[in-house]
């Protein structure tokens, strides 16, 4: 009874018989040997899944040396697996790795893995490949996960609001309750374990009254429920915390986090959390950040607030995910000195070291905050005995907020190939979240959810692309952006090469589209204050969140160099710090993040700054015009409903675009007084 858009890229769409599936008796039944929840879970998927896409029932059924199968199991378990699995690579597969194997004498397919994890990959592995059309008569594939930790956060709050949610209410809670709709929530983990998804918190990082509760025997059962329903799916669930809980739900008169008081009534949450959720990921914490509580109350530092749960987590095997993105928020606009840009580092680099090895910090992507340009953060690679994770934000809170399609694996792919010259060449960003770079024992990727319970997950159609390349991404980084879009786009529309093309077109140009005509050279922001939707060139600017452009009738930027500015490039590494702090060599799209420059500075494209405004912005609300009608060409290609909510969305957008266009060009023209050398209109 749902519909495709629910489906999502689990739709299994039943795919031209004959032609690569011909040998339909291959896939006739499903053998699993094992008494295990999840290899059920990834069986019965399975079996859903030959069903829709080859239009036959696969039943489960028991091995017989000879009968054509698809056969699940870990490795010394089952018959089937071990017959197929006989050799050495199979000492390679981690605890969430697989193998998918084709074996003609046997005629079978076998997907063995070293934990009930890795069937459930398997298992979405190989139907994707199905769904792809892709051959499956000679499978020999081994995969692992690069990262360990591949986490989605939601910031859902118990009233069933969700924080920068843009397609609906909270699919886990309502009226200050956990709610019941375990039909939605499984969809929402089956979509998460098929993209590559291992962890879930599912309350928002800001913790308020109730929500404080959630580590209580009052919520604990339910959050039990929940936690039953993801671990199927490989999934572990982890809640974030108020660091003032022991005040405020304890009753205690302090959370210093070393009072021994404090200590022992977390120790004692976290023995209840783990009586009724043995397998509990660990808690994510956002302290002395955005007028959260935290250990600087108590003149303590963040080693002190962190350890102190890190403590309590310990002999279950639990992490304390601590957050980064602390800065003051309730700075002067007037003093220029400081920048929210350095906080993070300078925070934190100095307690590198005192962390214990169950804590991971986990880092924005850039130093302010999700714009739709920023450089990479200076802190990625930078606290050597530190664990470290990086956290990108899918929904689209300053990217549109699934009202614009803004594609955003092309801007985490840059972040995560940057190299932070930490150690010289190779110091990749991405090297330094898989644990490679310094052998950390905890890393990885987190990602701000974009779904609520609209009919489509994620409000926009396309939105959907981020979360799946997302999970796609945090699995194996190397993928590109362009491949994981067209995957994402044939397993939610099918194969009409014409379609796939134009969509993967739209994706691919999106962010940049996007880019062009909003805050102009990395400078960001530039939106409406609170809801940050829609521009507002002064939005922010005589505000104490820390985020200026400092435009006057000369010119514009922010200088962070080390000479005459904040400092802040002097965080980062060698050629890096050199070429950012240099006018003449920061790359022109991070230009005004770095530099306060005259409308007349040439930019490294020979276009003067005021002039590339005014271009970028033209071509940019035109290039979403023309993404209309790209879309045109696909009536008739997909769901007649689906086609027009989208070209709705799109409709929109070009319209919003203009408006960005108009604003920023005249409120720059009124400026600078320099006219556009197109002479198109500005007012
Ligand atoms: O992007 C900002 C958002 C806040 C958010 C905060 C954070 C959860 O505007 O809504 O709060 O970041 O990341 O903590």
């Amino acid at each position: 009874h749902h519909s495709d858009a629910y489906r999502a890229w689990l739709g299994y769409r039943r795919i031209a018989p004959g032609e690569r599936y011909n040998q339909y008796e291959l896939y006739s039944s499903i053998v699993i040997s094992e008494q295990d929840d999840r290899i059920h879970a990834a069986a019965t998927e399975l079996s859903r899944g030959i069903e829709g896409l080859l239009g036959q029932p696969a039943p489960l059924s028991d091995y017989r040396n000879g009968d054509a199968c698809i056969a699940l199991g870990t490795f010394g378990h089952s018959a089937a697996i071990d017959e197929v699995f006989q050799d050495e690579a199979l000492a390679k597969i981690g605890p969430e790795g697989y193998v998918i194997r084709t074996n003609s004498t046997l005629r079978c397919i076998a997907i063995g893995a070293s934990s009930s994890a890795g069937i459930v990959y398997g298992v979405f592995h190989l139907l994707r490949l199905l769904a792809l059309g892709i051959d499956v008569e000679a499978l020999d594939i081994a995969e692992n996960p690069v990262n360990r930790l591949r986490m989605i956060n939601q910031w859902d709050n118990m009233d069933g609001s969700v924080e920068r949610g843009y397609a609906g209410r909270s699919i886990f809670f309502a009226d200050n309750r956990i709610t019941w709709d375990s039909e939605r929530i499984r969809d929402y983990a089956r979509l998460l374990a098929s993209s590559g998804v291992n962890a879930i918190s599912i309350n928002n990082v800001n913790v308020h009254r109730v929500e404080s509760k959630l580590v209580t025997t009052q919520f604990l059962p339910d959050v039990a429920k929940l936690a039953d329903i993801f671990r199927l799916y490989g999934i572990r669930l982890f809640l974030s915390v108020n660091y003032a809980s022991p005040l405020e739900v304890g009753g205690l008169s302090t959370a210093d986090p070393l009072d021994t008081t404090v200590r022992e009534w977390w120790r004692t949450q976290v023995a209840e959390v783990y009586a009724a959720i043995p397998d509990f990921g660990g808690l994510l914490v956002k302290a002395d950040s955005e007028n959260r509580p935290g250990p600087f109350t108590y003149g303590r530092d963040h080693a002190d607030g962190s350890n102190m749960l890190a403590e309590a987590l310990k002999p279950y095997g639990g992490v304390v995910i601590w957050r980064c993105f602390v800065y003051n928020c309730k700075q002067d606009w007037r003093d220029r000195k400081t920048d929210r840009a350095r906080a993070a580092y300078d925070h934190f680099k100095p307690l590198d070291g005192k962390f214990m090895d169950n804590v991971i910090l986990q880092v924005k992507n850039g130093p302010i905050d999700f714009q739709v340009r920023e450089p990479v953060s200076p802190l990625f690679g930078a606290m050597e005995a530190t664990n470290q994770m990086i956290e990108f934000q899918i929904t689209q809170e300053y990217t549109g907020q699934q009202r614009h399609v803004c594609y955003l694996v092309p801007q985490w792919k840059e972040v995560l190939e940057f190299d932070t010259l930490i150690k010289g060449d190779g110091s990749s960003v991405k090297r330094v979240v898989d644990g490679s770079f310094h052998g950390n024992a905890h890393s990885g990727f987190a990602a701000v959810s974009n779904i609520g319970d609209d009919e489509n997950w994620t409000g926009h159609l396309l939105a959907q692309a981020n979360l799946y390349g997302y999970g796609r991404l945090a699995w194996n980084p190397e993928l590109s952006a362009e491949a994981i879009a067209e995957e994402w786009i044939r397993l939610s529309f099918g194969g009409d090469e014409q379609l796939v093309h134009t969509i993967r077109d739209i994706l691919m140009s999106s962010w940049g589209i996007y880019e062009s005509y909003t805050a102009p050279l990395g400078i960001g922001f530039m939106v409406n204050p609170d809801h940050h939707y829609g521009p507002n060139v002064d939005g922010y600017e005589y505000s104490m969140w820390g985020t200026y452009h400092f435009a006057d009738c000369h010119g514009i930027g922010v200088d962070r160099t080390k000479a005459t500015g904040t400092g802040y490039t002097a965080q980062y590494a060698g050629a890096n710090m050199e070429q950012y702090d240099s006018p003449a060599n920061c790359p022109d799209e991070l230009l005004l993040f770095f530099h306060h420059v005259p409308y007349t500075h040439r930019l490294q494209s020979g276009k003067t700054v005021i002039q590339s405004i005014y271009d970028t912005h033209f071509e940019g609300a035109e290039r979403a015009e023309g993404l209309k009608a790209s879309w045109e060409l696909l009536e008739g290609k997909m769901d007649r409903e689906l086609h027009r909510q989208v070209a709705d969305r799109l409709a929109e957008q070009a319209t919003h675009a203009r408006e960005w266009r108009d604003q920023i060009n005249t409120y720059f023209y009124r400026k600078s007084g320099i006219v556009d050398q197109a002479g198109r209109l500005i007012y």
